[in-house]
């Protein structure tokens, strides 16, 4: 069966909504019945068999699925059928017993966070789903972390309790090591392995309990003390013998998660279904709904925070979360809508954006299909297509939503096509991948005019590589990792440069004096540039992409005013190429303080040449030096191995910063180290640890190079400067 809808069978899924009066979602749903839910955790850990179960066990979709044999219905697209692993996140609906559920499923590889992290923001809550085999694992812990950050309220989902060799005990109490004791089961499972066959509620109670892996009475007091501790009055009354009723743990349960005084824990196998209901039915009682988990934003034209109610008759507000370019549909633009309703004709509106996008058609979507629907409303995921101008993080209506937090692409490749002729082609393609992820970025290296592209580890890139392929039908052919290090200066210091060139007709003539400052980053341009550090500062010109400052103070006219924008852009194109060794420059304030003209033969050209040149010879005097990029590390090992892993670490020029138990025999070990130092690491790690370890890069910050690495650098990438004069 084709996974995604060819023409015909997108006219049949309509004629079949139509036919069941379903293409109005809000007149079906109210918003307290939506539950919105991300799946995320380690690879492998059964997410997606998970989210495919849902959706065949709940009659959404009448076919079998399995990750294994390529049918999945989340892992539709075809990479992910080849690798059989997530690469793109899902979103897929289902109702269960009068309940509206979006689930998000999302990839566990480290890899592909970026597509994890921007669907959080269409989440109100999120399923962290571990394997009963493999216990806690590395990425466990760091989607714990993400859903504290978006505020979701959480849940943990223990998966392939059918498997071998499992121990109970040992999960369930690094679970509560890891994640506190507010970690309670709402279930308790009967029998493990082949003869995993049951689960009993811990809420209620009830029926034969024999055969329990733990006693479900004694975790139910347990339970209840973490869900009263929502509401310290009610806590009181409990502890003073008072039971509390039905609704009032009702309330709560919500209430206990969202604060994350209650962690319930749910035991499952996709495999078998075993456990299966009664997880859905627990995400129904502990899960917020839209209502529950306001969003907050900004008014467009102020600063001002509010919380957004999920309100249908409020104004409209919505966030893009995802794009993605498919073949077929061609580009869609996923929202979540927080406020208000969306109809399928509508003019939206776009913040910061004076032109609005008039939507073509609005879509449910179920994996890599889509449905039609004429409207949506507050906890709605929709998707529009051909919206060009609907890039993820923006937000509709009159609210603005923050930017979702996606990490900094640290490892790049030099990349060309391997066709020549291909560059048009290419180009293309690569600015479609840079819509759909971003996590994915691509610049042109001001030193060798070769384009770069930046993704978050080398298997991340291999497989954007194959979507190229495959897709776009561009191939890429990549040369060793180019390290973005930026060029600074570490002391103050001042000159002069004077164009002055008699070819022919009209001369050139300019003059630009400058004085040259170190900009530290913890300064802004504001608190720089004062009139105590530069008496005559008339204007200042700040550049955040590159933290450079320019302040002009040229008084009586020696520059005229006309030539500054000429001079701006001599600057501008210095910081891009350069000076020591072809790299960016940043964090450099420079003061224009003097100069001379000549009515007749200055020109704008003369005064770029000159204060391009300025620059160059005032920074060569001013203790010039490399920045790189550090990134913080994160390794978990088994414990065993932490020796090796430090010590090789070190000889990586890495500084090591803590290390903490990332549950039963893992550790996690934090540290800096250069990005120039880790581009082989997944190479490394295998090797040390049998394969037993992974690791997480984030960008960190940029830090001074040391003095002999300099050299080297400086030396390997002795440009040619052509443009150079007399
Ligand atoms: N025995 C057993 N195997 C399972 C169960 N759930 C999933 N699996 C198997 O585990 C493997 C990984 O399953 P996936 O659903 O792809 O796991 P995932 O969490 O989506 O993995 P990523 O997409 O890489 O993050 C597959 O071979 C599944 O068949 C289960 O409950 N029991
Ligand atoms: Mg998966």
């Amino acid at each position: 069966m084709p996974n995604r809808l060819s023409g015909e069978k997108r006219q049949k899924v309509r004629r079949v909504e139509n036919a069941q009066g379903k293409h109005n979602i809000m007149a079906k749903y109210t918003v307290d019945a939506i539950r919105n839910i991300a799946f995320c955790g380690h690879k492998s850990a059964g997410k997606t068999t998970l989210v495919d179960r849902m959706l065949t066990s709940t009659g959404a979709v009448s076919r079998l699925a399995s990750v294994d044999d390529g049918t999945s219905i989340c892992d539709f697209d075809e990479e992910e059928k080849t690798h059989r692993y997530t690469i793109e996140s899902s979103i897929v609906h289902f109702d269960f017993e009068g309940t509206r559920f979006q689930i998000l499923d999302t990839p566990g590889y480290p890899d592909f966070i970026g597509q994890t992290i921007g669907t959080l923001r269409a989440a109100d809550n999120m399923a962290i789903v571990i394997n009963a085999q493999a216990g806690i694992e590395v990425n466990t812990r760091r989607v714990f972390n993400e859903a504290g950050k978006e505020g979701l309220g959480r849940v943990i989902v223990v998966n392939r309790m059918d498997g071998d060799n499992i121990e109970f005990d040992t999960i369930l109490s690094n679970i509560q090591e890891l994640f506190g004791s507010c970690c309670v089961p709402m279930n308790v499972p009967v029998g493990s392995g082949q003869d995993f066959k049951a689960v009993i509620n811990t809420l209620k109670p009830e029926g034969d309990m024999t055969g329990a892996l733990i006693d479900p009475e004694e975790i139910h007091s347990a339970l209840i003390e973490a869900i009263v501790s929502a509401d310290d009055e009610v806590m009181m009354q409990y502890l003073e013998g008072e039971v509390p009723s039905e609704d009032e743990i009702k309330r709560l349960m919500v209430e206990a998660v969202k604060k994350g005084d209650l962690v319930p824990i749910f035991f499952v196998s996709a495999k078998t279904g075993v456990g299966f209901d009664e997880m859905l039915r627990g995400l129904v009682a502990c899960c917020a709904n839209p209502t529950q988990h306001p969003m907050k934003a900004e008014k467009e034209d102020s600063d001002e925070m509010v919380e957004i109610a999920a309100n249908p008759n409020g104004p409209l507000a919505a966030q893009v979360f995802k794009v993605r370019i498919d073949p077929f549909v061609q580009r869609l633009s996923y929202m979540r809508i927080f406020s208000g309703k969306m109809t399928k004709d509508m003019n939206l509106s776009i913040v910061g954006n004076r032109k609005g996008v008039k939507i073509a058609q609005l879509y449910l979507v179920q994996a890599g299909e889509t449905v039609p629907v004429d409207e949506a409303g507050p906890g709605d995921i929709v998707a529009v297509t051909k919206c060009e101008d609907l890039g993820v993080n923006m937000s509709i209506g009159e609210y603005r939503f923050a930017p979702i937090p996606f990490p900094t692409p640290m490892v790049g490749l030099a990349a060309s096509p391997k066709t020549r002729g291909d560059e048009a082609k290419l180009s293309t393609a690569l600015t479609k991948l840079a819509q759909e992820d971003s996590t994915f970025r691509r610049e042109l290296d001001p030193q060798t005019k070769e384009m770069v592209i930046y993704g978050m580890s080398e298997l991340h890139l291999t497989v954007l590589r194959e979507r190229l392929k495959r897709r776009d039908k561009a191939e890429l052919e990549t040369r060793e990792p180019k390290i973005p290090y930026r060029e600074t200066i570490q002391i103050n210091a001042e000159g002069m440069y004077r164009h002055r060139k008699q070819s022919g007709g009209r001369g050139q003539f300019g003059e630009v004096h400058i004085r040259m400052f170190p900009f530290p980053l913890e300064e802004t341009a504001e608190s720089f540039a004062t009139k105590d550090r530069f008496p005559s500062l008339k204007e200042t010109h700040y550049d955040p992409d590159n933290h450079f400052l320019w302040v002009d103070s040229v008084v009586g006219g020696a520059i005229p005013g006309n030539f500054m924008p000429a001079i701006d852009k001599g600057f501008r194109e210095r910081l891009e190429r350069g000076v020591i060794a072809g790299y960016k420059v940043q964090n450099l304030c420079i003061e224009v303080h003097f100069g001379k003209y000549h009515p007749v033969d200055s020109s704008e050209q003369a005064f770029k040449m000159a204060a391009s040149m300025a620059f160059r010879n005032v920074f060569q005097t001013a203790k010039p030096t490399l920045l790189e990029p550090i990134v913080k590390l994160e390794v978990t090992v088994p414990g065993d191995k932490l020796g090796d892993i430090s010590s090789d670490l070190s000889g990586r020029r890495g500084r090591v910063l803590g290390m903490a138990s990332a549950g039963g025999e893992l550790q996690t070990i934090a540290a800096e180290v250069p990005l120039a130092e880790v581009s082989t690491y997944a190479r490394s790690l295998a090797s040390i640890t049998g394969g037993q370890g992974s690791y997480t890069i984030e960008f960190s910050r940029y830090d001074v190079v040391p003095g002999n690495v300099v050299k080297e650098i400086v030396e390997k990438s002795k440009v040619e400067e052509e443009e150079e004069e007399e």
